[in-house]
């Protein structure tokens, strides 16, 4: 789904590191630790997170791709400590958990000790992609490109939406107060009790965020190959969260439920930067391209596999039905996941607008994108004028450029 950037992530939940590697990264960029370790922090709160989290201070350790305080072109290297590093005293254990990678990874690695697959399977590993998506949410910062990831619904609670998306670092605020990350400090008191509801039942739950971007330039990802699309590449990196089971764009499914006439966005008089909108329910996206809208995904998350009352299973050790492995855990991690969907969602856009620009500097990669902002503001925005010649065409004349089709 990346296609200028890398990342491979590394580590186990209870081993030294985790770590990530990131290529393919412009040189020049001063990285803004503060406001990566701000990602950090986030990812681990919201309300219903286990003990693990007061044991965890993540914080990201740049061990590589810097010089002089600015990135170098070279592949980074981002390492999180963990405190917890207990894995080598762990016990084993041989009963699945129901809905974790346990079974499905112990029939594929042929093993009846699934420790090694729960480690790896663990949604700790999401605190090396945020390091590495916190980066890019930095160079898309740099570019004008600003992120919004918050919680719109857990387990049967909908969280009501803003009045308006106008004043960002106003919504930012009010979603960084919230145990929830929620943009509705009304709705924060049922979303609790909610939580401490499915605590109290030993159970857990799920949920849907949503990550929304503004200042996405138009033409990120592409319309000729089924893999450039950006609904593709952006579905794939927010699918590759643990525990995500559908994603939409937009108003995806409740749109499919309607009309053409009631789901597609009018076109307005230009703006000053370019055409306007009357509505965004594609969600910034048609035909595989940003639109110049703001971009709005979703992701719905399942409830954690990890039961304090656990399901049915069995013991592979002992060949005796046996109930699920447990182990301290969240009761739910939909808050975090939202932080996950903002790093993962500005690593696809981070790529895709490099793949536009190319670029080895900050200061290429600016001008590139600058100069692309001016054109589409020439063309289609208030003050441009209707360009003559290339691109453009009177009512009745061939399209430009097109020649009549030679006779075989
Ligand atoms: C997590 C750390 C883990 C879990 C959680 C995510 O810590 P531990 O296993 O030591 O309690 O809290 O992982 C899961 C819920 C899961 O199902 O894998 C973290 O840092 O995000």
């Amino acid at each position: 789904m990346l296609r200028r950037l890398s990342v491979q992530t590394s580590g186990e939940s209870h081993g030294r590191v985790m770590l990530a590697q990131l290529t393919g990264f412009p040189a020049g960029l001063s990285i803004d630790v503060e406001f990566v370790d701000a990602f950090m922090r986030r990812r681990q709160g919201g309300f219903g997170r286990s003990a693990r989290q007061s044991i965890e201070r993540d914080r990201v350790d740049i061990l590589s791709g810097v010089y002089q305080g600015a990135t170098s072109g070279a592949p980074l290297a981002l390492a999180v400590w963990n405190q917890d590093d207990s894995l080598p005293d762990k016990p084993p254990f041989t009963r699945p958990r129901p809905g974790h990678a346990d079974l499905a990874g112990a029939q594929k690695y042929d093993v009846v000790d699934m420790r090694p697959i729960l480690e790896r399977a663990s949604a700790r590993e999401t605190a090396a992609r945020v390091a590495a998506g916190a980066v890019a949410a930095n160079l898309l910062r740099e570019l004008g490109v600003e992120l919004l990831g918050h919680v719109v619904a857990l387990g049967r609670v909908d969280v009501p939406a803003p009045r308006g998306w106008g004043d960002l670092p106003a919504l930012q605020r009010r979603r960084d107060r919230s145990p929830f990350f929620s943009l509705s400090p009304a709705a924060d008191k049922r979303l609790e009790q909610e939580v401490l509801a499915a605590r109290g039942a030993g159970d857990t739950l799920g949920g849907v965020f949503e990550v929304r971007a503004f200042g996405v330039p138009p033409g990120l990802g592409s319309l000729d190959g089924f893999d450039s699309r950006l609904e593709a590449r952006l579905g794939g990196a927010l699918l590759s969260i643990p525990a995500i089971k559908a994603v939409e764009v937009g108003d995806g499914w409740s749109g499919a439920r309607l009309r053409g006439s009631a789901v597609h966005d009018p076109v307005g008089p230009p703006g000053e930067a370019g055409p306007t909108r009357t509505s965004n329910r594609a969600g910034g996206v048609e035909g595989g391209m940003s639109n110049g809208e703001a971009l709005v995904v979703r992701a719905a998350m399942k409830p954690i596999a990890t039961l304090s009352r656990p399901l049915a299973s069995w013991d592979y050790a002992t060949g005796e039905a046996s109930e699920a492995f447990y182990e301290r855990s969240d009761v739910t991690a939909v808050p975090a996941a939202a932080v996950v969907g903002e790093a993962m969602t500005a690593l696809v856009l981070a790529d895709a607008l490099l793949e536009k620009t190319g670029g080895d500097t900050l200061r290429e990669v600016r001008g590139a994108i600058e100069r692309h902002r001016r054109a589409v503001a020439r063309r289609f925005g208030a003050r441009g004028r209707p360009a003559a010649g290339h691109g453009a065409r009177r009512k009745g004349s061939p399209a430009a450029g097109a020649k009549k089709p030679r006779k075989p």
